[in-house]
């Protein structure tokens, strides 16, 4: 039985992270982050995952642009850019969001004349070199990981049982043409609260964290199986604030 901790949008809130981790204990063969680890405090996020004693995989993406793609944090992070690791029987690869890559950064400065072409190109070439690169493994027992749910994936990623992404904050487990789909995010999700029966100005709303992630097993056997995971924190004495979000709020401890 291989088991995988996949989340993602972490949008640098680190106790977020921590409170993942007091949740869980160490019986991961990997830990995933499909993107938006957040450019801020990475090091921090990664220190905590590392302590899962298992490789950490990640993306990049759109809350993601201050770091580099060659970035090191530490032996046991490794990026999935384009790049496939076995974990068990599986195999996992992915793709960061594109336009913040060095090869990127490169063919749009030799094409300034039309940015919008040679991102198109650079787009295809990469899906030509995923493309190649699953199809000479084995599809079937690969996991794709990107930060924005891919498309037309039938076309270059035929036989790929299970695609892993993020960035709509919600839990989402869908089958489209023989290939599913699952939103793993979002470790951070703010829910501003005010203390029940208090009558508080928007200054002194606070914020409980509802965040949510995804456990996924694997055994020849049985297949792939997805279960999320709510922190699912405790509501009472608090009443929810809709509609309004201030990022000064400080959490309910
Ligand atoms: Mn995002």
């Amino acid at each position: 039985m291989t088991r995988v901790l996949a989340c993602s949008d972490i949008h640098n809130n680190i106790n977020a992270v921590r409170q993942l981790r007091a949740r869980e204990v160490n019986d991961y063969d990997a830990v995933i982050v499909a993107g938006d680890i957040g450019s801020d405090r990475p090091d921090e996020v990664f220190d905590i995952l590392r302590t899962f004693d298992c490789p950490v995989f990640y993306v990049l993406g759109n809350w993601d642009h201050r770091l580099e793609h060659r970035r090191n944090f530490g032996a046991q992070c490794h990026h999935l850019h384009l790049t496939p690791y076995p974990v068990g029987d599986l195999s996992i690869i992915g793709e960061s969001i594109d336009g913040i890559d060095q090869e990127w950064e490169a063919s749009r400065a030799a094409a300034a004349d039309d940015p919008a072409l040679a991102r198109q190109a650079r787009l295809a070439e990469q899906r030509a070199k995923l493309a190649a690169i699953i199809a000479a493994q084995a599809p079937e027992r690969t996991i794709f990981v990107s930060h924005y749910r891919l498309t037309k994936t039938q076309t270059f990623l035929p036989g790929v049982p299970l695609f892993l992404f993020g960035h709509i904050h919600r839990f989402e487990d869908t089958n489209y043409r023989g290939q599913r789909f699952v939103n793993v995010s979002a470790l951070d999700k703010k829910v501003m609260v005010s203390r029940k029966g208090e009558r508080v100005k928007p200054e002194g709303y606070r914020y409980i964290n509802d965040g949510s992630y995804v456990v996924i097993s694997h055994s020849q056997s049985a297949g792939l199986s997805v279960e999320p995971r709510r922190f699912d924190p405790d509501f009472s004495g608090w009443e929810r604030i809709e509609g309004i979000f201030l990022s000064s709020a400080t959490e309910v401890e």
